[in-house]
Parts: structure tokens; sequence; C-alpha cells
């Protein structure tokens, strides 16, 4: 009797998962799991730090003497909690930058802080810096520098054991590493132990990166490589902290290395691709990667530095801002205090998620049961997506928050491990009894940050209006920036086109080009148009609700040669 229950039970179990649907199938490549754990980091910390600090290069020659590095107040545990107080995860250190110059006392050569006079010679700030990170749960992460200027061997055969002997060395004691930072960059000219020559490489056979990447995976399975061109992340193609407006986490990888890449197809990447590789944006918060004093007024802004979140982070790739110590061996006030303030925007930015309690109704779900429901955008996991069926694939999607709200950011994610699927989509919101578009994009992947203007509506709606295969979207979410007001900037530019923004989005800007004073009826600035011909622009942001309202701001363009 037993049995035939059992049976039945199973009969019944296999007749239901007929009905029930199986998940789509994913979409060219997908991420391994050490992608997916770096992807969840989203922002840490670069330290940059060697005898550049103390002779004011970005570049050290090779030939700096040990004795000069001597940083008189060194404290890790400061250092550390100062980036992890402006929201940073992890922090990379360049353990030994170009000038060959070791964080450590390695054992494979004397130019290291073991001959310096820092903790006379007994100190070790991989060590420390790790160890911080530790205490304040911070990732850690690791830059060796493959071009030594300071290295007699530097191009010749005995270098690459000596590369590979400190890599294992640094991988063996200062782990757990999240990820090993390979740069690009091969000058030719340095000190080589006295040589004080130009020495070539072939950047792509001289490291046989295959061998070298071969240690990283034996000795830090979890690890991520970085490099122009992985194997597990890539180079985003500048250094001013920007990924592409449209932003693929997938390349045609083979044929990529260090230092041999194309800067303009990493910034956007490639689609489908052969292999999931998402990029990294490397930025300073300084104008050098090195701390000089003469750029403590240069510290970048916190409207700078939160428009390089939207423009990394909020593009899908991950962002890793330098934050390099001064000769005392901490970080700078001046960047600590950028810092604080960009944290606490951004955490009051997404604090709440005016989309959560939300009822989300789509043109369209996969399958019959609950697995696949848009309700699965608005519960905070992201693990659980909303999918369509598998022709299907510009579905639309209802927001009914209830209430009216004013919001001015939206967040959408994409469930990663089926692939990066959706290319364009569209967000509309309920104004006055009909559906207006205010914002849209392209790619999509880890995390999507749309800032606009602020809208005050009760119905939000999102339209995939392209995609490769039926859309899995994890999350969605609606927040609001704190709203400051400031006085618009205009600006043309080499084609033409005029811009106006303020420094915080989210005000709205009005404007005219016929002389007259901008008034809350005057055109809205939505997007950039062409005044070739010149004219005189006037502009005026106003903030929720025209109650608030900034300087009218005047720009006078001349007629462009030639157009
Ligand atoms: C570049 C280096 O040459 C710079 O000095 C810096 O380390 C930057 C992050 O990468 O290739
Ligand atoms: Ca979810």
């Amino acid at each position: 009797m037993k049995r035939i229950i059992l049976s039945l039970f199973v009969s019944m179990l296999t007749a239901f998962s007929v009905f029930a649907a199986s998940p789509p199938e994913p979409y060219g490549p997908v991420p391994s799991d050490r992608q997916l754990k770096w992807h969840e980091l989203e922002m840490y910390a670069f330290i940059h730090f060697t005898v550049n600090t103390f002779t004011d290069r970005e570049w050290g020659l090779g030939s700096e003497s040990e004795n000069i590095f001597n940083p008189t107040e060194f404290n890790a545990d400061k250092i550390v909690s100062a980036l992890k107080d402006g929201g940073l995860r992890g922090v990379v250190l360049t353990c030994k930058h170009h000038d060959g110059f070791c964080l450590w006392p390695s054992q494979y050569t004397e130019h290291s802080v073991k001959n310096s006079p820092w903790k006379n010679g007994k100190g070790d700030m991989v060590k420390e810096i790790s160890d911080a990170c530790k205490k304040h749960g911070l990732k850690f992460g690791t830059y060796l520098s493959p071009w030594d200027r300071n290295h007699k061997d530097y191009a010749r055969p005995e270098y690459i054991t000596y590369y590979r002997n400190q890599l294992r060395e640094l991988l063996t004691n200062y782990g757990p590493i999240f990820e090993m930072w390979f740069d690009g960059a091969n000058g030719g000219d340095g000190y080589y132990g006295g040589a004080n020559e130009k020495r070539k490489i072939d950047n792509r056979t001289y490291y046989d990166w295959d061998n070298t990447w071969k240690i990283v995976r034996e000795l830090q399975p979890d690890a991520c490589m970085f490099s122009d061109g992985g194997p597990d992340v890539r180079w985003v193609g500048n250094e001013s902290g920007f990924a592409g407006e449209t932003c693929w986490a997938t390349m045609n990888r083979d044929g990529l290395l260090p230092g041999h890449a194309d800067p303009k197809l990493l910034n956007i990447g490639e689609r489908p691709g052969t292999h999931w590789l998402p990029a990294e944006v490397d930025v300073s918060i300084r104008p050098g990667w090195f701390y000089h004093a003469n750029q403590d007024e240069k510290v970048k802004s916190v409207a700078h530095l939160l428009k390089i979140y939207y423009e990394s982070v909020g593009r899908g790739a991950n962002l890793i801002l330098n934050v390099p110590p001064d000769r005392r061996g901490l970080v700078h006030e001046i960047d600590a205090k950028a810092l604080r303030e960009w944290k606490r925007i951004i955490d009051a930015t997404f604090a709440i998620d005016l989309a959560k309690g939300a009822i989300a109704t789509a043109s369209n779900t996969r399958g019959k049961d609950k697995q696949f429901s848009p309700g699965n955008l608005t519960d905070n996991r992201k693990d659980t997506y909303w999918a369509t069926d598998d022709n299907i694939t510009t579905p639309e999607l209802i927001l009914d928050l209830g209430k009216k709200v004013t919001l001015n950011v939206i967040q959408i994610r994409e469930y990663l491990p089926l692939g990066q699927r959706v290319d364009s989509f569209a967000v509309d919101y309920w104004n006055n009894d009909k559906w207006e578009e205010f914002a849209s994009a392209t790619s999509i992947g880890n995390k999507r940050l749309l800032r606009t203007r602020y809208i005050t509506t009760s119905k939000v709606r999102v339209r995939i209006t392209k995609a490769a295969a039926c859309p899995a979207i994890s999350e969605i979410g609606l927040f609001a920036s704190p709203a400051q007001l400031s006085n618009p900037i205009i600006k043309r530019d080499k084609t033409g086109e005029v811009t106006i923004a303020c420094d915080f989005v989210g005000p709205w800007i009005r404007y005219t080009t016929d002389g007259s004073e901008p008034t809350e009826n005057s055109q809205l600035f939505e997007k950039s148009f062409p005044l070739p011909g010149g004219g005189m622009v006037k502009a005026r942001a106003f903030l929720l609700d025209q109650k608030l309202q900034s300087d009218v701001m005047t720009e006078t363009f001349n007629k462009m040669k030639g157009k």
C-alpha cells in the first residue's frame, strides 16, 4: 500500500513538472562563480604607494634609494577605515609599481621595505594592509607590476622567474586575494641594475601569460585576474572613470593580453562575445595615481565622484577608485572628507526603495507558476527573477506604487547566470492620465542606474525595447537622491551640440535660445540640441514643483567655422 501511495505521489510530481516552466536557456557566455562574487563587490579602492610618494613622480625610475621610503605616521588601520567610510568594499595595493620597490620584504630582492628606514627595515606594508582589510571586513587584492625598472634582468628570461617567484610570495602569504591586477604599461627605459638603458620586450610573448596566470589559479582559485584582456576582468579602456553608455560584460577574449587590446572596444565590450569579461573602471580621486601635495586642491568633487559612480557601477562595471596615501602614510583629510560625503549621498539615495511593496504586472510571464513572476523584481533578492516565454523579447512591466512618489533614480539588474540578454529598454511614468517616457538606455548587466530629473507619479512602466533572448530581470528599484539645487552649466561640444547640466542630477532645467528669461513654461532640457550656427542660450534649474529656482545662466556661442 505504502508503495502505491509513493508511486502515485511521484507520478503526480512528474505530471506537475510538465506544467512548471523550466528556466530560460542561458544566452551567450555566462559568468564564472568567481566573477559572480566579484560583481557583488561593485566598488573598492586602489592604493598607489611607493618611492614615488617621496619623489613626487608618477613613474619611478628604478634607481631610487630605499632610504627615501619613510612614511612617518603610516597606519594601515586608519587608511582602511577611511576607505571603508567611503563605502569601498575592498583594497588593491600596488605591492610593486614600475619602479620595482617592494612594499613587502621579498626574499628575492634587496630593493624593498627591508632596506628602508620605515620601521627600521622590519616592516611589511602588504601584511599590515591585508590584516587591516581582514579586521574591517574588506577584501584584499594585489598589484604586481610586470614592468620593473629596477631589476637587472628585466627583458631577459631570468626576470620571468623572478616575477613568478614574487607572485607566489604574494599569493601565498597575504591571501585570500580577491583580485590580481596585471598592469599593461611597459615603457622601455629604466635603471635595470645600473645599466640605464632602453629595453624592449614583446608584450605578447615575453611574460608567457598563460603560464603566469596558472600560478594565480593554483594559489588563489577565487581571485579574479584583471588586465587589458582579463582573463576574468577587463580594463575599461580609459582612466577617467566611465564605462561605455553601452557596456557589454562580454568580449571576444582570445588574443587579448596585458598591454594588448583596443581601448575603444574595451569600453563597450562585444556582443555576444566568446567570454564573460566584465569591465573594471580604474580612476584616481586625484589627477595622479600617487600622492602629490600640489594636487590637494584638485581632489575630485563629490558631484564628480557621483558621476563616476553612476557611469561605472551604474553601467554594470565595477569601480576601483584610487586613493593614494600621503607622505605621512595616511589618507589625506581632503580625500577622506570627499569619500565620506560621497558615501553619505549614495546611502541616502538608496536607503528607501520606492518600488518596494509596489504591485508589479507584466505583459507576459514565463509559465503559470510563481517561479518567474514579476513579484521577483521587488523582493530584494538577486537570485529570483522575472522571465518571459522564450519568444517574448519586448515585454512591458508596470509598477503600481499605490500612491504618488517623487523619484529620480531607476535601478534595473539582470539575472547574470543566464547571460546578458537585454539590448535596450525605456522607462515611462504615468502623468496626466497618459504614459510619458522619461528615461531609456541600452545594456543592463549586473546593475543599470539611470539618473533623471525628479518626477512625481504613482505608476512606472518599464518597456524592454530589444533583447537577444527573453529577458531575465532580477531586480527593479526606484529611488530619490537628496535634492540639491545648483546653477546649470551650459556647454557646446566640437560638433556644435549644446548640453545643459546641474552638478547634481534631478532639478528640471528649462532654457531659451531667443534671449528671453527662462520660466517654468520654457522648453525643458531633455537631450543635447545642435547650435552650430551660434546664438544665446539661457538656462535655469527648478527644484521640486518649481518652488525653488536657480539663477539664470547665459552662454553666447559664435557661429562655428565651416558650419
Ligand atoms: C597604469 C600605470 O602606468 C599607472 O602608473 C597606474 O598604475 C595605472 C593604474 O595603470 O598602466
Ligand atoms: Ca529578485
